[in-house]
């Protein structure tokens, strides 16, 4: 059982973000901290490092145009030179003035013309790069009751959706995700994975939908979404964070490791741990006011380890309780599995690869944080740019 468990885990990748190695934060501050990259090239070089310390995120995701360079080819040289390799290409109609009443659901003809012709531009750098996946997330939506049409919104959703559908080259795929509110307060276009699935399910294989731990009501069933995608075929990956109230961005696991475990539990149920399914285990964060490097370290091990846990769990147990109706005992069987301490497990697998067993403790040893600080002065350190 444990070569098995420690093979699976052995072949698991996440995904970081760019953008959680340049400043983020609040509206009502974001802070600045020392060191943090003032270009991708530095960003790509500090996801080297999650990934050096790992061995579990050999990708990164970047986002448009925020990391926007003259040559994209060479970006991915970059990559490949530490040892990482460029993710999925997220698209960017969420902070430019022309999109105030929505990108490619906006009433004006030519504002959804230029959204579209962005989306098609970050088809152009997947093709530049080697991704082979977009992920779509539109601010889309209203503040107050007829502020627009909402079923006009989704014809026009739904037209620029079949467009980037089209453009897809062999091998692609675009991965929407869905989102309840925020920055609209009144009506999202695509609030919820309903939606998002919907409007895959009329397009085709090539779209899939991304399920951001952040983005849902409080209180709602997540695994029971993933379980669903998962049985159609539909779900194209995660964008992980963890929350206390809304899309607070934190570590995922870090604010409720219980739910992350129960989602894990669904993906290893579904076999969406399978490389075969496509299952994209990316992370969506921003280290407000914790170090950026180790903050993405640590949620890489707190995704190994709830992973680790799912594995646990006595499948055959827990089906028999299932099946015999015993409901205690059932639950018994996940929260055994849900209540063991894999730490040591992961640190022995991290020493069979020749990694150090905690990789927080290597990182702090390596002295790349005072480095960087050292090194990257001047110049304008990334961000969000909002
Ligand atoms: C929107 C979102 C989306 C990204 C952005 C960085 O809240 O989750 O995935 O484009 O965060
Ligand atoms: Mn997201």
């Amino acid at each position: 059982m444990t070569t098995d468990i420690k093979a699976t885990l052995r072949a698991q990748r996440i995904e970081t973000p760019s953008w959680a190695y340049g400043n983020s934060g609040t509206r009502f501050k974001v802070f600045a901290q020392k060191g943090v990259p003032r270009d991708p090239y530095e960003k790509l070089a500090d996801a080297a490092q999650v990934h050096a310390h790992t061995g579990a995120a050999p990708t990164v995701a970047l986002h448009i145009p925020w990391d926007a360079v003259d040559d994209y080819a060479d970006l991915a040289r970059h990559a490949r030179e530490h040892g990482v390799a460029i993710g999925a290409i997220n698209s960017n109609v969420f902070q430019d003035d022309d999109y105030m009443l929505g990108s490619v659901t906006n009433p004006d003809p030519r504002v959804r013309r230029k959204a579209l012709a962005h989306l098609l531009e970050c088809v152009d750098i997947m093709d530049a790069t080697g991704s082979d996946t977009l992920k779509l997330w539109f601010s889309d939506g209203l503040n107050y009751p007829g502020q627009d049409d909402l079923r006009a919104r989704q014809d026009r959703l739904a037209e620029a959706l079949s467009a980037v559908y089209e453009r897809l080259g062999d091998g692609q795929r675009f991965l929407l995700e869905y989102k309840l509110f925020e920055p609209a307060f009144y009506a999202t276009d695509v609030p919820d994975w309903g939606t998002a699935y919907a409007h895959c399910l009329r397009l085709g294989p090539k779209a899939q939908v991304v399920v951001d731990t952040g983005h849902h009501a409080p209180g709602t069933n997540i695994e029971f979404i993933v379980a669903f995608l998962l049985r159609e075929g539909r779900l194209g990956g995660f964008d992980f964070n963890s929350r206390f109230y809304a899309d607070d961005d934190l570590m995922v696991g870090a604010a409720d490791p219980f739910q992350l475990f129960r989602i894990m539990h669904e993906v290893v149920r579904g076999g969406g741990l399978d490389p075969r399914t496509g299952v994209a285990f990316m992370l969506d964060q921003c280290h407000n006011i914790e170090p950026k490097i180790p903050g993405q370290i640590r949620s890489v091990m707190n995704v190994q380890e709830a992973t680790a846990k799912a594995l646990l769990v006595d499948a055959a147990a827990l089906r028999a309780a299932q099946d015999a109706g015993d409901v205690l005992g059932a639950n018994a069987v996940l929260m055994d599995a849900y209540n063991t301490d894999v730490r040591p497990l992961l640190a022995e697998l991290r020493e069979e690869s020749g990694l150090d067993p905690d990789p927080m403790a290597a990182y702090a040893r390596s002295g790349y944080s005072d480095k960087i600080a050292a090194e990257r002065v001047g110049g304008t350190q990334a961000g969000w740019g909002a």
